[in-house]
């Protein structure tokens, strides 16, 4: 059965694409906070912090936005959170049963989705497939914006220049790559990666909000990645730590925005 097309038009569906992207990367030339990383800790930081009315733009390298949260325990699509998070599962309306004291196990579809519906409602605008390659840091010494590339340019290897876009503070939601933490301590910034230890669940979890702050001004570290600038241990398929940090690098930027 055919419907009415209403003379649908291949270049105004390429028009519509091109000027409204790039009317969106025009505006987020300039942002507020970039969250750098869409696993767990950067998605509840962005959803967040866009909740508070500022202007958040998402960058992630690849596709798909959700980081090592999709894939649950080796592929298993379950995730476990522990109690102390719970009210954030709450607060996403991700459901979540009961496993056992303390323990709730959601699946890894839905927290995912959910929490990145949370973060389009709030007004969290998305770059997917954009590598940030680069900070800017200048003579004030304050991480001011962000050095980025397609992906695609990445991995095929192109000679291509980058772009830049400003922002007061990023976060470096990277995960166990802890991107931005290498790049500024790299180029002679204050900061010392030490790489995440072994798997140790609840010593990483529960040592994981003392790891999430500012490292460098202008950088605020959360989710894997601050256990990695940390050199704490990592964790495995269990989620809390990560909404908590992600929690906690909300309030820690939007206190620092508001000074
Ligand atoms: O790894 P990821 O999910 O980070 P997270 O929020 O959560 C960690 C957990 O998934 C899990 C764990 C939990 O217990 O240990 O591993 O700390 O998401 C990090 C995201 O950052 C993106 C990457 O593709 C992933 O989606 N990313 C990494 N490097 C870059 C980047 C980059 N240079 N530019 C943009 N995005």
């Amino acid at each position: 059965m055919e419907y009415d097309t209403m003379e649908l038009d291949e270049i105004s569906i390429s028009r519509a694409i091109v000027s409204s992207q790039m009317e969106k990367l025009l505006e987020y030339m300039e942002m507020d906070v970039a969250v750098v990383g869409g696993g767990p800790s950067g998605l509840t930081a962005a959803a967040l912090l866009g909740d508070r009315g500022f202007r958040v733009g998402l960058i992630e390298k690849k596709l798909s936005i959700g980081g090592g949260m999709w894939g649950g325990g080796m592929m298993l699509p379950r995730i476990v959170v522990q109690e102390p998070a719970k009210r954030l599962l709450e607060r996403f309306d991700i459901t979540h049963t009961p496993y056992r004291d303390g323990y709730y196990v959601a699946s890894s579809v839905e927290a995912v989705s959910k929490l990145t519906a949370a973060a389009c409602d709030a007004g969290v605008e998305f770059f997917n497939l954009f590598s940030v390659e680069d900070v800017m840091i200048r003579g004030d010494g304050r991480l001011s914006g962000l050095v980025v590339n397609w992906t695609p340019v990445e991995m095929a290897g192109l000679h291509v220049d980058p772009l830049t876009m400003g922002c007061r503070i990023a976060v470096d939601a990277t995960g166990h790559d802890a991107v931005l933490a290498r790049l500024v301590e790299r180029k002679g910034g204050k900061v010392k990666v030490r790489g995440e230890g072994f798997m140790w669940a609840d010593r990483a979890e529960s040592e994981i909000l003392t790891h999430t702050r500012e490292i460098f001004p202008g950088l605020v570290i959360c989710g894997m990645a601050a256990n990695a600038v940390a050199g704490e241990h990592r964790m495995g398929p269990v989620f809390g730590g990560m909404l908590l940090s992600g929690e906690h690098a909300a309030t820690l930027v939007s206190s620092a925005l508001r000074l």
